[in-house]
């Protein structure tokens, strides 16, 4: 029997910082509701998904910094998305800005949560991969300063079996990296989630912001086709309290190819039926990890200090 999925990603358009947690609640349940409607049973929603892309600021006084976070997940504020989804037997991938207690301490962390189609919290990801700075860059009207709000995360690459998968989960940045995809795939995911915020702008060069539609789209194809894995790639997108930042969600297939990108930069629903057997296929033969795979010849990677100078003139 083929094993399957139908999978949507659900964009939002740009949130202002004056909205509110209720309204922005109002638009993932009426994205969820979209999405039940085209036989979806799971949605992956944005990182950050419940306000503004708050790092693009740089605030100092704590208390307008704690409003972007949340202490608890479900909250008092995002109960009503669960028992929603719980309803309608959807599961979901929603990122979000943490305050946690541990440890004796706060600490802030940008996250994710997978919750399944009973509603069950099954697992929480905290993005390793920050990108930008710890502190305000000179010079730019726009800053991206997700190593000053956040710590990078400490719960690792976990996958869980869950709906019908193994699933495991990433945020933003992190889809970049070779290194997310393969330690998720040599635990055996099949499906792989993630929500991002991408600013059109975010070296400041021209010839290379002129790309990032281009490198966010070929960073999941290269991802889904060399481990042999579906990702589902949700955008915050458009133009959000003066930043653009790009849309482009899309679902692509161990193949590699996309099989469904939203056309807009608002909140947009596509849809697919994810075939997982067609990442067995794919593993089975070109990517067997097992019988191709040469990790012996690797050690250049862990065991080097940093790249071989370039030569010298003579
Ligand atoms: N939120 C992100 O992690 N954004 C980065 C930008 C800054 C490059 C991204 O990789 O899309």
């Amino acid at each position: 029997m083929q094993r399957s999925i139908v999978t949507a990603a659900a964009q939002m358009g740009p949130i202002a910082r004056s909205d509110t947690r209720h309204q922005v609640v109002d638009r993932l349940i009426a994205l969820l509701h979209e999405a039940h409607k085209r036989g979806a049973e799971l949605v992956v929603f944005p990182e950050l998904t419940l306000t503004t892309f708050f790092p693009r600021w740089y605030l100092t006084d704590p208390s307008e910094i704690d409003v972007f976070f949340e202490s608890s997940m479900p909250g008092p504020d995002t109960q009503r998305l669960f028992d929603e989804a719980r309803r309608l037997g959807v599961g979901f991938y929603l990122g979000y800005a943490e305050l946690s207690e541990e440890d004796g301490g706060r600490h802030r962390f940008n996250t994710s949560v997978l919750v399944d189609r009973a509603g069950r919290l099954v697992g929480k990801y905290r993005k390793i991969h920050l990108p930008g700075y710890d502190a305000p860059q000179p010079g730019r009207d726009s800053q991206h300063l997700e190593k000053y709000y956040f710590e990078p995360g400490n719960l690792g690459f976990p996958v869980w079996r869950t709906m019908g998968a193994v699933m495991g989960m990433c945020i933003c940045n992190d889809r970049r990296w070779p290194e997310t995809y393969r330690v998720l795939a040599l635990q055996g995911v099949e499906m792989v989630l993630v929500g991002y915020n991408t600013p059109d702008d975010h070296t400041g060069n021209f010839d290379f912001d002129s790309l990032t539609g281009f490198h966010s789209q070929l960073s999941v194809q290269a991802g889904a086709y060399q481990n042999s894995i579906w990702v589902v790639a949700t955008a915050k997108a458009g133009l959000e309290e003066g930043s653009n930042l790009i849309g482009q969600s899309m679902i692509v297939a161990p193949s590699g190819q996309v099989v469904a990108m939203a056309t807009s930069t608002g909140d947009e629903v596509v849809t697919a039926r994810c075939d997982l057997d067609m990442a067995t296929l794919y593993r089975q033969t070109i990517f067997n990890l097992a019988r191709h795979r040469q990790p012996q010849h690797y050690g250049l990677i862990v065991e080097r200090k940093g790249p071989v100078p370039p030569p010298e003139d003579d």
